[in-house]
């Protein structure tokens, strides 16, 4: 395909994920809101568990990715669509979108602000596009391959922050007991060494705010693909280098996020 044409391609693979990511996004936050009005519990707000009982699905879940599902279907029948809620379909055109309903679930669950809905295409060579969706504060990050990052149409860089001392680092635990037991463990040898520590909850957001400045680093382990495809090209695209902590490419396993400068003496502290 021509340069022209994979701009073109690209333009619309990114039109169509905000578009989504903001419809699901959306249609969550005001569903939640309904609840919230008829008093609903988290109780009768969590359908099931996965992972372990913290671990919840509730129905905006469900409804947020059924929304996605269905836009994107109907737009591009012939890619695949891998979502955190189930979706698993099969496709011939080469994309494939992994799609995080509602990032943040336990934050969606207690009412906290940050959560979010997250939208990413990939094709044989990486990320395409990426866009994640804040509802309670009505930002839209965005990024395609090659063509930088914005926050609500704005170009978007990351922090130029040099000594990882003065980093604000953003990480997250996993569900299960025994390696949230384990995160913490080495998170008490690094926190002495940075500025501080942010926990919001969402790997998506995390990403995000790395992209944006608003935190130095994000770093995290054994995520689904769905929590950071479109969040990792969108703080690549803003100028943070993201990999693993062992000199590789970024994966759901090994999530390192970073201004350049702290990236290595973050990653070194991690091994
Ligand atoms: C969340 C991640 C977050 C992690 C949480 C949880 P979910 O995803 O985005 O980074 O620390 O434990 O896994 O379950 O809210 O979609």
């Amino acid at each position: 395909m021509s340069d022209a044409g994979n701009h073109d391609l690209h333009d619309g693979l990114l039109a169509l994920a905000c578009r989504l990511a903001v419809e699901a996004g959306t249609l969550a936050a005001e569903g939640r809101q309904i609840d919230i009005e008829a008093g609903a519990s988290r109780v009768a707000m969590t359908a099931a568990t996965k992972s372990s009982l913290t671990d919840v699905v509730t129905r905006h879940d469900r409804a947020a990715e059924a929304t996605i599902v269905d836009g994107l279907h109907a737009a591009r029948p012939d890619d695949a669509i891998i979502g955190e809620e189930g979706t698993d379909r099969t496709g011939t055109s080469g994309v494939s979108w992994f799609i995080d309903p509602i990032d943040g679930t336990t934050n969606f669950l207690y009412d906290l602000p940050l959560w979010c809905t997250s939208v990413g295409a990939v094709d044989s060579d990486g990320t395409i596009v990426g866009a994640v969706f804040i509802p309670a504060t009505n930002d839209l990050f965005a990024a395609a391959r090659g063509r930088g990052a914005s926050r609500n149409g704005r170009a978007i860089v990351a922090s130029g922050e040099t000594e990882l001392s003065l980093a604000l680092v953003a990480t997250g635990f996993g569900y299960e007991p025994e390696r949230r037991r384990a995160q913490a463990t080495r998170l008490s040898g690094i926190a002495p060494l940075i500025r501080d520590i942010r926990r919001t909850g969402s790997a998506a957001i995390d990403l995000c705010f790395a992209a944006a400045g608003i935190v130095d680093a994000y770093f995290e382990e054994n995520l689904q693909r769905w929590d950071m495809t479109a969040g990792e090209l969108i703080a690549r695209e803003a100028g943070c280098r993201t990999g693993d902590f062992h000199d590789g490419a970024a994966s759901p396993e090994e999530l390192l996020a970073a201004t350049p400068a702290v990236f290595d003496q973050l990653a070194a502290l991690l091994r």
